[in-house]
């Protein structure tokens, strides 16, 4: 249970709820790309802000709002720091990427985008970062176009350089694929949009929790991810501005926290991030969700994606063993993360997903909130293997043999055609 890169035994032990059986079986959970596993210590961070510093943060003189709000405020440098970020004031906690998304939307999108004007997306991109754009363009009378996806799961570069120009306002793009594991080289991509004057998003939910990520180097200007995909709690989302922006933009949501001075008719907001976390934050998961960025710096993001490299590689040479199955996206492994999506000849992936569960194998099944792309892979939906730090080779093993039975549930394997 050891790769190279990391010693998944002992961190297995951090993980409470991997110690189970489902249907009899030792719990497989292999659906990391939806949500991850939470460690014993964010577990316990969690009760333990409870049990000694609940209070509201930012308000009180107290000792526990004072405690409340360091270690609330703590995160943001943490968060600021696994991204490769410089100033935490360019953080903004929100519910999770899809509020963060939508907030730039609302707060710059409604400001800065008109009739006529395009926003760029691809057609890999999770409806989280489709839909907010459809609502925008619909308010705005704005365009959506799509970057496409070429045969073997790549952006079509080609497709962006043709369809940016002087009308492109945005252009927002997934880092990693959700579906394809696909890593979007997203540093070019920026150039693309910034010779054009046209600002970038970067859809970080599956590439913040499994690779190093530096948003100075990539050149975005926004960049979303979510606590609950790497360790953290559930509603916990991040949106990072680069520095300036947030302060060019108007609030997202209003009430309290966020204002400077509230008049009858109108008020003045609060300084930086502030300004976009109106009422109540979610304290307690912001603060858990800081002790899951300790976890995974404690473990280093180099040997986590290395870890999960190892994994692919293993996984996707197992699958192509077994045959009768179509395995979506890359090959090469520089330019995939740790997410494996398939079909099985002739097995509706709902059907694959159920009979896996009775082997104890948590996989996902459907179109994982990415229509255009199943449209574009001519499929109603996959199934999707995705991998974290508390995964083995054995595990992929158990995926394997359980594949084998779907195949034995579905007819004669010999017949198929290996991929
Ligand atoms: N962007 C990508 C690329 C995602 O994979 C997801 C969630 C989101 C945005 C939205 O994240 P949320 O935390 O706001 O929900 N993806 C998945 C998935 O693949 N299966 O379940 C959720």
């Amino acid at each position: 249970m050891i790769t190279q890169a990391l010693d998944v035994a002992r961190i297995r032990q951090d993980f409470p709820i991997l110690a189970q059986e489902v249907h009899g079986r030792p719990l497989v959970y292999l659906d990391n790309a939806a949500t991850t596993q939470k460690p014993r210590q964010v577990i316990d961070a969690l009760v333990r802000y409870y049990e000694t510093t609940n209070a509201n943060i930012h308000r009180g003189i107290h000792q526990l709002a004072v405690r409340a709000t360091e270690q609330y405020e703590a995160v943001r440098e943490k968060a600021t720091r696994h991204i490769g970020a410089s100033n935490s004031q360019d953080i903004v906690f929100t519910r999770n990427a899809t509020e963060s998304i939508n907030l730039v939307a609302r707060a710059w999108g409604d400001a800065n985008i008109g009739e006529g004007d395009e926003i760029v997306l691809t057609t890999m991109e999770h409806h989280s970062n489709i839909v907010p754009w459809q609502l925008l363009a619909q308010r705005r009378g704005a365009v959506l176009r799509y970057v496409a996806v070429t045969d073997d799961g790549y952006l079509d570069l080609e497709s962006l350089r043709a369809m940016v120009g002087e009308r492109t306002k945005l252009v927002s793009v997934v880092h990693a694929s959700n579906v394809l594991g696909t890593i979007n080289p997203v540093r070019e991509i920026a150039e693309v949009a910034h010779q054009a004057g046209a600002l970038v998003l970067v859809d970080g939910a599956q590439s913040a929790p499994h690779m190093a990520v530096d948003v100075a180097s990539m050149g975005c200007d926004f960049f979303a991810f979510s606590s609950h995909k790497m360790l953290g709690p559930t509603g916990v989302g991040v949106l990072w501005a680069r520095e300036g922006l947030l302060d060019e933009m108007d609030p997202f949501l209003g009430g309290g926290e966020m204002i400077s001075i509230v008049r009858p008719d109108r008020s003045t907001w609060a300084e930086g991030p502030h300004k976009f976390e109106a009422g109540t934050p979610n304290i307690a998961d912001v603060i858990a969700f800081g002790t899951a960025l300790d976890y995974l710096a404690e473990l280093g993001m180099e040997r986590v994606r290395e870890h999960e490299k190892e994994l692919t590689a293993y996984a996707m040479a197992a699958l192509e063993d077994l045959g009768g199955v179509t395995i979506h996206g890359p090959r090469k492994l520089e330019d995939r993360g740790g997410v494996v999506s398939f079909t099985v000849d002739g097995a509706h992936p709902h059907d694959v997903s159920t009979i896996l569960d009775g082997h104890g194998v948590a996989i996902r099944a459907g179109h994982h909130c990415a229509q255009l792309l199943m449209r574009r892979l001519s499929v109603p939906a996959t199934n999707r293997a995705s991998f974290y730090i508390y995964n083995t080779e054995q595990e992929v093993d158990a995926l394997v043999a359980a594949l084998r039975h779907v195949q034995e549930v579905f007819g004669d394997a010999d017949t198929r055609t290996a991929v």
